[in-house]
């Protein structure tokens, strides 16, 4: 009889990636006969039905006249301690460091004697951004190395981590995670002529769009490929540049040539028309959107950074260009566009990868056994 664990696991619910990968290892965990139960300040974006064995935990924070900024980390020490108690949780697991790891630690202290294992996957910018902010470091430091197991999502984000934060403790890489199935670039509804009437190649963006995430780079190089042949894009997502980006594109007159879709529940069917991906970030300690596009069979046009080499295989499944480099990641997506026998090869290429080395199955498998080795140390 495997053994059956009892974790709780802790995320943001919004649409970036360390919310999903946390509501879908969740899912993955139930389906495989553990008790799961996620915590968050509202229900996760992608967990949208009910599943057996994995409970919703709402983490509901008092306001107060006196308190200006209500301490959700207190909040949700508190629910963690509640439900840990009554549950006997074997695993707190918090996903992205700030300030999950913060309120893992305090709730564990609450329980002793009778304590759950801490486990924390670094996602990114806990670490490069915020986790960095002197308002936050110490106590990221702290929170980090108190941990009974950490994790990072990419080697990249490992070598950060110990480069930043000097932490002590062990740091397993165990890498984002795509569900080959649900992105396998064969779906019903997939509607590219809706987008594409006269079946122009298809560019497809996915993003917080933040800062980070170089939005104008997007457009500019949409731009450049509109000046070569017809061409759509498909801009997938919600934030602050969205504004700059559309206004960037009345500049270039391209307005019309691009579709602003929001977040989108089932970007797979989006995935599926599509022909590149471009994904021109600042950082990115992996990025998972250029992940679900290459299980879909995209290639992906991107930034030469972080962990992103660890993802698309330059020349392989896609061509990676330094920070800002527009003319050159443009030029990549026309030699793609304009060669269908090499598009054919690198769809080929990045399907095979993402299938081969971040297949849900094979990773959710690893923090199970990483569970494994941290309760039994
Ligand atoms: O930090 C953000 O911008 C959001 C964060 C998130 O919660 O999605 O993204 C980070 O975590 C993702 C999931 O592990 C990674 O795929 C992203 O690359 C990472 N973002 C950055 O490093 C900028």
């Amino acid at each position: 009889m495997p053994r059956k664990l009892k974790i709780g696991i802790v995320c943001y619910p919004s649409q970036g990636g360390s919310g999903v990968i946390a509501t879908e290892l969740a899912i993955s965990l139930a389906r495989r006969g553990h008790h799961v139960h996620l915590f968050s300040y509202a229900r996760p974006f992608r967990l949208s039905q009910f599943h057996q064995n994995l409970l919703m935990h709402e983490v509901e924070v008092a306001a107060y006249p006196l308190l200006k900024y209500p301490p959700y980390s207190l909040a949700l020490a508190t629910k963690l301690v509640e439900v840990t108690k009554h549950c006997k949780l074997d695993i707190i697991h918090a996903h992205y460091a700030v300030p999950h790891a913060t309120s893992a630690y305090l709730a564990r202290q609450l329980l002793a004697p009778h304590v759950p294992k801490v486990v924390t996957t670094l996602h990114g910018t806990d670490i490069t951004l915020v986790g960095a902010d002197p308002a936050y470091r110490p106590v990221v430091k702290f929170s980090v190395e108190q941990s009974d197991g950490v994790t990072a999502v990419s080697r990249y984000l490992r070598r950060r981590t110990l480069e930043e934060f000097d932490v002590a403790n062990e740091i397993v890489v165990i890498p984002n995670f795509v569900d080959t199935e649900r992105f396998s670039g064969v779906v019903q509804a997939c509607e590219r002529r809706r987008f594409a009437p006269n079946d122009e190649p298809l560019l497809v963006h996915a993003s917080n769009f933040r800062p980070v995430k170089r939005i104008s780079d997007v457009v500019r190089i949409f731009a450049r490929v509109r000046e070569q042949m017809p061409a759509k894009l498909l801009m997938i997502g919600e934030g602050p540049e969205r504004m700059m980006a559309q206004q960037l594109l009345r500049e270039f007159k391209l307005f019309d040539d691009v579709f602003f879709l929001g977040e989108q529940e089932f970007p797979e069917n989006i995935y599926a028309c599509a022909d590149v991906f471009l994904l021109p970030s600042e950082q990115e300690s992996f990025g998972l959107a250029a992940l679900e596009a290459m299980s879909s069979g995209v290639p992906v046009v991107a930034s030469d950074v972080g962990g992103l080499p660890e993802v698309v295989v330059h020349g392989e499944c896609g061509f990676l260009h330094p920070v800002g480099d527009v003319a050159g990641m443009a030029a990549s997506v026309l030699q793609l566009l304009r060669n269908p026998d090499l598009h054919l090869r690198f769809r080929d290429a990045a399907r095979k990868r993402a299938v081969e080395h971040f297949e849900q199955g094979k990773i959710v498998q690893q923090y199970e056994e990483f569970y494994f080795r941290v309760l039994d140390a």
